[in-house]
This record gives C-alpha cells, structure tokens and sequence, in this order.
C-alpha cells in the first residue's frame, strides 16, 4: 500500500483555499476551475488510451479556423470544453483555437462573469506518436454590465486575466495554474480521479541553459532572429567572427525541441530556459495564437517569476486585435526573454 504523502492536498482544496483570500468571493470562480479541472479528467481518460480506440486515433477530413487537419481527439477535447464550461452559468462567453468565433453562453446580468479562451489540445500533432500534448486556458471577467457580451469582453490584454494555466497529458497528467497567488502544479492519480497538489509555488530559474525553438525555419528569419539564435547556441555577445566549429562547453544553451508548446514550456518552467517561436518569411506575426496561447502561458511564466515577450514588449501588455491574432513568442526564464526583447529591440532601432 503506498504511503500517502503528507501533503494530501486536492487541487480543490487548493482552490478553496485561494478562494478564502477573497473575502467577497461568491464561488462562482472556484467553480470554474472546477469545471476545468473535470474537463481535462475527462480528456486526459481519452489521450491516455487513444492507441486503444480506434475511433479516435487519426485525423477527421475537416480543417479548422487556422487551416490544420482536426485531429478527432481535438475536436472531441473542444466539445468536452464547451459543455462542461457552458453550462453553469459562470461563463457568458468562450473562445476555442478550434472555433472560428466565439461562443457566447449566459449573458443574463449577474451571471456568466467570465470569458474562457482555450486550445484544447495543442500539439495535436504528435497524438499518433504518442509526444505529450496539452490544453491551454485563459480566463478573464466580463467588463459590459449590460444585457448581452460584446468583443470589447473578448479581446482583452492577458494583464487582465483572472487565472490561467495548462494541462500536460504526458507520463502522467499535469494542472498547472495561477490565479494571482503563485504557480501550483497537480498531479492526476487515477486511481483516486483527482489531482493531488505536487508542485507547490513554482518558480521557474532566473536563467536557463535551454532553448526551444524549429531551426528549420533558420532559412526564412530576419537577420536579427536569425544572430540572436547564433549566440544563444554559441554564448552570448559571442561575435559572428568567432563563430566556433562546435559551442565550447558552458559557453552557450543546449537545445531541446519536442513541437509540442505545453511540453516544452512545462520543461522550461521547471528546468529553467526559453520557448521562442519568432516570425518567419510568410508568417510575420508568427504560428502562435495571442488568446489561447501566448497569453495565458505569459500570466504562468510571470507568476512563476519568468516572462514572454513578442519580441518589442511584454506579451501581457499587448491588445488583441481579434480572437485568433497571432503573434511571436519568446517566453521563459527572466533573464533570458529580457536579453531576447533587448538584443531583437536594439536591431530593430539599428534598422
Ligand atoms: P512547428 C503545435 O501545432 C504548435 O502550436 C505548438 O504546440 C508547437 O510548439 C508548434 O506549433 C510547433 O510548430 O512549426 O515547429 O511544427
């Protein structure tokens, strides 16, 4: 019988806990996370047996919003989302990277206070190869007291997220959020069907010794990205001139790249180091969705004392345009991201 730890805690005792910090809390919040949390049991009993189902392994014959093949464990995560977010009455309004406009839910004065923005399963990709994969979300509270939700409850900065965080459908299933007060990670046991709280305050390493990012799109980066990328392998403020056969040992980061966000964020929180995904030639905003991305991703990294940058200016800081705006990401370590916005800021006032 396996000891168990000291530290029992479920995450919706966590959540409660949280919630005492609001004196004025009516739960309705709480229950939200709630609701989150029962939609990625659900989802997490899907990816882990998706080599066991036929009908759910492979690609449906639809596109989505953003062009790609839906893989069916996406478009069944998206629907799991929908109804179990929907149905309470805390959310007036959800936006999935799966959906071309928005959803609008409960819109009657004094209930649906949040905006949900999610990816339900992003890295959809690597489903057939078994990689990690991971849902992303952002919440954030209505602004109109009027009758019905308007873009203006939508397009919000990420600065004004109430809470968010991700799941990690890896080795084992991972919670991972913030609501303001630090960044806590729950473990799934499934023999119990909860999430047990495992990392408690999680503060991601000042500096890191790992970058993520697809150096096969070297080729199509600016010449700004493409420097910047140099002396992070070979070390910083290493000039071109002395660039090295091979990076001496210490002198610049190793690269770890799994094409799955969540995955190699989660690592990079963890382990210290930098996500980047930069424009490339045909894509000059980038692959990454601001909303069900970048955003909620940048509240995790700021909460666990990293940031996100586009490149010029905090990700947190940014307006969206509209509800699939892409956008570069560089996001991680503190140190790292800041060298990151300062070095590709320089080159841009040089131009
Ligand atoms: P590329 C998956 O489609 C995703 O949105 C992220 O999970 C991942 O980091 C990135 O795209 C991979 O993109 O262009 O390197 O295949």
């Amino acid at each position: 019988m396996a000891l168990l730890p000291s530290n029992l805690q479920t995450i919706e005792s966590h959540m409660l806990e949280v919630q005492s910090l609001h004196p004025t809390a009516s739960g309705s919040f709480t229950g939200l996370l709630s609701d989150i949390t029962f939609a990625a049991k659900i989802i997490s009993r899907e990816v882990n047996k998706a080599g066991l189902v036929e009908d759910i392994l492979g690609a449906t014959d639809e596109e989505n919003v953003q062009g790609e093949v839906i893989q069916k464990l996406d478009d069944y995560a998206n629907n799991i989302f929908l109804r179990c977010l929907g149905t309470r009455g805390q959310v007036c309004m959800m936006g999935s990277e799966e959906l071309a406009d928005p959803v609008i839910t409960d819109t009657r004065e004094g209930s649906g206070n949040y905006i949900v923005v999610f990816d339900p399963l992003d890295g959809s990709s690597n489903i057939d190869a078994n990689v990690s994969v991971g849902t992303i979300f952002g919440i954030w509270r209505r602004k109109s007291r009027l009758d019905k939700v308007g873009m203006e409850d939508l397009l919000q900065p990420g600065m004004e997220q109430v809470a968010a965080g991700y799941v990690i459908y890896g080795s084992s299933t991972m919670f991972v959020y913030t609501a303001g007060h630090g960044v806590h990670g729950f473990t799934l046991d499934p023999s119990l069907g909860e999430f047990l709280l495992s990392h408690e305050n999680i503060q991601t390493p000042f500096r890191g010794k790992i970058y993520s990012v697809n150096e096969a799109y070297e080729p199509r980066w600016t010449p700004e990205v493409r420097e910047m990328v140099r002396q992070l392998k070979y070390g910083r403020h290493t000039k071109a001139s002395s660039r090295k056969d091979k990076p001496t040992a210490g002198s610049g980061m190793s690269t770890r790249y799994i094409g799955s966000l969540v995955a190699d964020f989660h690592r990079n929180l963890l382990y210290g180091g930098v996500y980047l995904y930069p424009p490339y030639e045909g894509r000059p905003q980038g692959k990454l969705r601001m909303m069900c991305e970048a955003a909620p991703l940048a509240m995790v990294a700021e909460n666990a004392g990293g940031y996100a940058s586009n490149g010029q200016e905090s990700i947190l800081t940014v307006k969206p345009t509209e509800l699939h705006m892409r956008t570069p990401l560089y996001i991680g370590s503190r140190d790292d991201v800041l060298w990151i916005e300062k070095t590709l800021s320089k080159a841009e006032e040089a131009i």
